[in-house]
């Protein structure tokens, strides 16, 4: 049996970069193996094609798999070592309640007895306070069937409107703004329409550390002649290598980009014959943006007059062009706005369903293209259907033989989630593939809301620092122990496939579920047997809506290499490409190719506002935050993989060579980065690749190298992503060292 490390133990870490190889594991690649399964990389959006080799039910090593269309055998570092984490002697093997007198807090408990003791404060919790004071937080690195299964658990077993997902804090301003454009919230092309571009515009997006297999559709382009023009405060490796450089000050896309699209509408670079027959609303977005003229522009975005026109030039006379952005332009309080702006650019040369042109969000996690259709959001129903619609809670009522008055209405966003636990209106809490102590900002606050939590359940593989305040953690299964589908960045549906068995006492997550709503007494609409009987269910619930999957089959899946979405029927092959003339569209009348009644795309007004947080004198510089290439998300995983820790030991503060002489810094220096809600000290990293007004520092650690303990909670109005972007923060040498230094100090 598994014991868990002693108390108390702030981060795995702690153990050194040595301890985290997974001792005595077979881990030799070149060891023969009993069989390869082609499978995808648990890790990014990319969701690179990976074949897993397997011996003695444990996954021993990899093989490029060269057919996959996407990556052609390409992996980038995390894809390369993946494969270690499953060995790993952290791996849950058994459920755990807390219990202050065991080692590390927490004691071993028979499955069933954990199972039964969650349905019974589930049920405690419920009739006391009613069904909306149990919450569930649910995750987009599960598969599109996990995450279709909590929609309906959260809505139909546990009746509460209270469900949301970890990707509130990645995806959703992009999610908003495209539905607000196009009516269809997904990437608007295959990866395979970037090498065809004349111009690729990317914002905010680190392409070759998070997105890295994109980088060689980038460089494609580049070999064909395509000018690359890169948005960023910071000059990260991709932006070594483009034609042009903006190195936008944190906050201000959306003035750049109006500011580019006043340029393009005064020397006639748009495609008014496009705009007047598919689109709507661009008079106002053209009167709205005369006031962003180059100087204004460039005053508040700090980016050069001479850049900006140079921008707008390429971009307005390309022939075709791909636009691509990630979280540097969306996680803003005003991330919907800079969204808007961007595809206002797009919308106004009218480069769109064609090849060579298109338009593109990045996404993260590795599901957070099929994670944010089916129902796992706190307004949303499966296939992209909308809580508040009688029509669609109708249809989906239906689907699950419930009347439409059981389902209930809209919750709450997941940061709100912790708001409501602070007033006392939320008690109890079932996360699930989400780590909110590391990932959300100002997050001691969410360390404090978890422990005043009546109950709290968490569901992982490993104990993550949110599962370390649980009062019952419930071992679930690694992405090589299940099966089912998830949906790539390109909008590509496709099938992870099952490699091993979960060890132990650890379940596959679906059965976990369905275990607890048998332990209510409401097992009806969750006795599936397979993965697959959960995707039959759900390409039903999908059939008519905008992300439809009904004309989906693993059959197909596997042997087309994947399926993109809106996928209307068995006989249809799937939509690579949106917006294509004469393409399927259940819900444009008219003739254009967007998905609103009139078949015509949006203009929207993109508003500037500054951040929520701007400079003054006592907080005079502003912080970013972001990753780096050999760590994921909150580095339950990534800091659990050896080479990968070694490659990036430990978090760093990136400031410019003047700042830090200005401040005394030396590079190594300890550093103090402090906000109004809190301070993190860790080691400088001086580089002349970031502006000098900015300081960078990738959120990947916990505890006392958590910099989410310095970000602020501040959300944007529609999408209510948080604001990780941007916060004011002042910087200076540490007096001392930070109370972690030396109980763990990487080699440098
Ligand atoms: N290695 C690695 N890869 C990953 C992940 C990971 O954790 N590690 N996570 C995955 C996930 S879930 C996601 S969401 C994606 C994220 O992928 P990206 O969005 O590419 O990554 P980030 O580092 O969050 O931020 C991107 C860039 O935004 C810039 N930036 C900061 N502020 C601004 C601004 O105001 N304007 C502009 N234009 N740029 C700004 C930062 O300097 C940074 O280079 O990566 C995915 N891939
Ligand atoms: N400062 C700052 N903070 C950020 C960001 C930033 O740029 N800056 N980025 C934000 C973004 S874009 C994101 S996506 C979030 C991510 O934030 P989180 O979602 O909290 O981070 P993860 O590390 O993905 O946490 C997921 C947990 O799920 C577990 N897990 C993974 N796969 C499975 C599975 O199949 N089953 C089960 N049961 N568990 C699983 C992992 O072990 C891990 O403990 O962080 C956000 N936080
Ligand atoms: S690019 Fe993403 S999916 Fe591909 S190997 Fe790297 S982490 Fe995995
Ligand atoms: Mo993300």
């Amino acid at each position: 049996m598994a014991t868990l490390p002693a108390a108390p133990l702030e981060t795995i870490e702690q153990f050194g970069p040595h301890l985290s190889y997974p001792a005595g594991a077979r881990l030799d690649t070149a060891e023969e193996p009993d069989r390869q399964v082609k499978t995808h990389c648990c890790f990014c959006g990319q969701q690179c094609g990976i074949q897993l080799k397997i011996k003695d039910n444990v996954v021993v090593g990899f093989e490029p798999w060269e057919d996959f269309p996407f990556n052609r055998g390409m992996l980038c570092p995390k894809g390369v070592r993946r494969y270690l984490q499953g060995a790993h002697p952290d791996r849950l093997l058994t459920a755990y309640e807390r219990d202050a007198a065991a080692p590390g807090g927490f004691r071993p408990l028979n499955y069933q007895a954990a199972v039964e003791r969650v349905a019974s404060e589930i049920n405690r919790i419920q009739s006391a306070h009613g069904a909306d004071a149990f919450a569930v937080l649910s995750g987009a690195s599960l598969t599109t069937e996990k995450t279709y299964l909590m929609g309906k658990f959260a809505r139909m077993c546990l009746r509460t409107a209270n469900i949301d997902y970890n990707g509130r804090l990645c995806m959703v301003s992009a999610g908003a703004a495209n539905k607000k454009s196009f009516g269809i919230d997904r990437s608007a092309n295959p990866w395979s329409d970037i090498p065809q571009a004349e111009v690729v515009l990317i914002a905010g997006s680190n392409v070759a550390e998070c997105s890295p297999i994109t980088t060689n559709y980038v460089w494609q382009a580049r070999e064909r002649g395509a000018k690359v023009i890169v948005v960023d405060p910071r000059i990260t490796p991709i932006a070594r290598t483009c034609d042009l450089f903006l190195p936008v000050k944190p906050g201000r896309d959306v003035a750049l980009f109006n500011g580019i699209l006043h340029l393009m509408i005064e020397q006639g670079w748009i495609d008014q014959e496009f705009i007047d027959r598919y689109t709507v609303g661009f008079e106002r977005v053209a009167e709205h943006v005369r006031q962003w003229t180059p100087q204004r522009t460039a005053e508040v975005t700090g980016v050069t007059e001479k850049a900006i026109r140079q921008a707008a030039q390429w971009w307005g006379q390309a022939k075709t062009s791909f636009l691509l952005h990630a979280r540097g332009i969306e996680h803003h309080s005003h991330g919907v706005q800079n969204v808007l702006s961007t595809i206002n650019i797009v919308l106004a040369t009218g480069r769109l369903g064609r090849e060579g042109c298109g338009y593109g969000t990045i996404t993260g996690q590795a599901n957070g293209q099929g994670g944010r259709e089916h129902g796992q959001k706190c307004d949303q129903l499966p296939g992209w259907r909308d809580i508040d619609n009688p029509e669609h809670r109708a249809y989906i009522a239906k689907i699950w033989q419930i009347s439409p008055e059981e389902l209930p209405g809209k919750g709450v966003d997941a940061y709100e989630i912790f708001r409501k636990i602070d007033r006392g209106e939320i008690r109890g809490l079932l996360s699930i593939c989400f780590n909110p102590k590391v990932s959300l900002p100002d997050n001691n606050f969410i360390g404090r809301m978890l422990d005043k939590l009546d109950f709290y359940v968490a569901i992982d593989f490993f104990l993550n620092e949110s599962a370390r305040h649980a009062n019952v953690v419930l071992p679930g299964s690694l992405q090589e122990e299940d099966e089912g589908v998830v949906t790539s960045a390109e909008g590509r549906v496709i099938k992870i496939n099952k490699c091993v068995d979960p060890p132990g006492d650890a379940r596959e997550d679906w059965r976990i579920i369905q275990d607890i709503a048998q332990a209510l007494g409401r097992q009806r609409g969750f006795t599936f047997d397979s993965p697959r009987q959960i995707f039959d269910e759900l390409r039903r619930a999908s059939a008519g809506g905008v992300a439809d999957y009904s004309g989906i089959t693993y059959e197909k899946v596997e042997r087309q290499m994947g399926v993109f979405w809106p996928c209307p029927s068995e006989d249809h092959p799937g939509t690579p490409r949106l917006f294509e003339p004469g393409s399927w569209n259940p819900v444009a009348q008219g003739n254009g190719p967007f998905y609103f009644a009139d078949g015509k795309a949006r203009f929207n007004v993109a508003t500037y506002a500054p951040p929520a947080e701007d400079v003054d004198a006592d907080y005079p510089l502003l912080l970013t935050t972001g990753r780096v290439v050999s760590h994921f998300l909150s580095g339950t995983q990534t800091r659990r993989i050896g080479p990968l820790v070694d490659q990036y030991p430990e978090p760093r503060v990136e400031l410019h060579p003047q700042l830090a002489e200005q401040l005394g810094i030396a590079d190594g220096d300890w550093t103090t980065v402090e906000s109004r809600r809190g301070a993190c000290t860790l080691r400088a990293q001086v580089v002349r690749t970031i502006r000098p007004d900015t300081v960078f520092v990738p959120y990947h650690w916990a505890g006392l190298k958590s910099i989410n303990q310095v970000t602020i909670a501040a959300q944007d109005p529609i999408s209510k992503i948080p604001e990780y972007k941007v916060c004011a923060v002042r910087v200076s040498r540490a007096s001392s060292p930070p109370a972690y230094a030396g109980v763990f100090e990487p080699q440098q």
